[in-house]
């Protein structure tokens, strides 16, 4: 595979070139090249209508969403089976059904969770709920299920969030909300949008969030000050990223930490639609730099460390699907928590959601009704 040269941004940024004089300088990744060649051959396992996220079950089947409300076991062979019993969805625009990721005690429990648009008073609003995947004589379904978070007051617009991710130690579950277009609350501390939730497996605010002792959405929130997280997970060194749209320019990729106020809406490195100016981040330096943006935007969708064995350069890095960018970028780490852009593979396709499958494949989303879900294995 040809290693590309890096944009001056980049050279910048992991200090190859001289210093730019004031602060260190964030790496835009919106401008590199597509890679020339394709190191992976796709292959089609199924076709769906307006697939929204997978998820893999340790048996190598994949639990995907669509966007409208139903929920499917997909096997590798194409094989799809409906799972029953999934609650009313606000289906429109950005809302639908969302995420969907097995409990990290499945095994014991045969728990999984998932996200989505709750309808109720005055619109709708991301809510995350827990079942039991129960399969009899060929069928599925789910039972016991139970609303563990909802976010009120209900409303409209998208920017959903609703990104699942569990720590390492199987104790917490992460989620992502996003700021639902109305921007100022997700500066807010009291509201439940453009943050990123901690919580427990039953959806309590977790033991040692920053603000613990505080109740309500503050007991909740791990971080505050996004736009629309649609990427959330742990590396294998057990850090947590995250990526979120950006408005007009200014994606970005963040280093989650416990605490921390990642800026939105008062500082980007976009500006609003029609091209209003917004602060960049170095201007507010008690605002989390992103460690990488894209300007113009790939709208990053789905998040996936790899750590398999097909693809063995690309241990230890992440996998983006881009809508915008149309396919995948892969980002590479250092040891200091520096990230940069280091492939971007044009599918000439809008990519939803990318995970890594069990035996080392990847499987990617590709947006659209019908949309399809594609396996990647090594080319040749
Ligand atoms: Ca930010």
């Amino acid at each position: 595979m040809r290693r590309l040269p890096l944009p001056l941004a980049a050279l910048l940024a992991w200090g190859l070139a001289p210093a730019v004089a004031g602060a260190a300088e964030v790496a835009n990744s919106g401008e590199a090249p597509f890679s020339e060649t394709l190191p992976f051959v796709l292959t089609e396992i199924a076709e769906m209508d307006s697939p929204w996220a997978l998820a893999f079950l340790p048996d190598g089947r994949a639990l995907v969403t669509e966007h409208g409300g139903e929920l499917f076991l997909l096997r590798p062979t194409g094989e799809k089976l409906e799972v029953s019993g999934v609650p009313p969805v606000a289906h429109g625009g950005q809302n639908g059904l969302f995420h969907v990721a097995p409990s990290p005690r499945f095994a014991q429990t045969g728990e999984i969770y998932f996200t989505f648009s709750e309808p109720g008073e005055g619109g709708s609003g991301p809510a995350l709920a827990r079942a039991k995947l129960v399969e009899a004589e060929g069928a599925a379904r789910l039972e016991d299920l139970a609303v563990l978070w909802r976010q009120e007051p209900k409303g409209g617009g998208g920017h959903p969030g609703a990104i699942i991710a569990f720590d390492p130690s199987g104790e917490h579950l992460f989620l992502t909300v996003g700021d639902r277009q109305r921007m100022a609350p997700a500066q807010d501390p009291d509201q439940g949008l453009g943050k990123i939730l901690r919580l427990t497996l039953d959806g309590a605010a977790a033991p040692g969030n920053p603000q613990e002792a505080a109740g309500g959405v503050r007991a909740m929130t791990w971080t505050t000050g996004h736009r629309n997280p649609y990427g959330l997970a742990f590396a294998p060194d057990g850090r947590l990223w995250s990526h979120e749209m950006g408005p007009q320019g200014g994606d970005e990729l963040n280093l989650i930490e416990a605490g921390a106020n990642y800026g939105w809406p008062e500082v980007s490195y976009g500006v609003h639609y029609g091209g209003r100016a917004i602060p960049k981040p170095p201007t507010r330096t008690e605002l989390h730099e992103p460690a990488l943006y894209w300007t113009p935007v790939i709208a990053p969708a789905g998040l996936t460390f790899y750590a398999g064995d097909l693809f063995p350069d690309w241990r230890g890095s992440a996998l983006i699907g881009a809508l915008a960018g149309s396919g995948i970028v892969r980002v590479a780490f250092d040891d200091q928590g520096g990230a940069r852009q280091v492939d971007r593979w044009d599918l000439e396709t809008r990519i939803r959601d990318v995970e890594t499958a069990p035996d080392g494949s990847v499987w990617a989303i590709e947006d659209g009704s019908p949309g399809r879900v594609w396996r990647l294995t090594p080319a040749g």
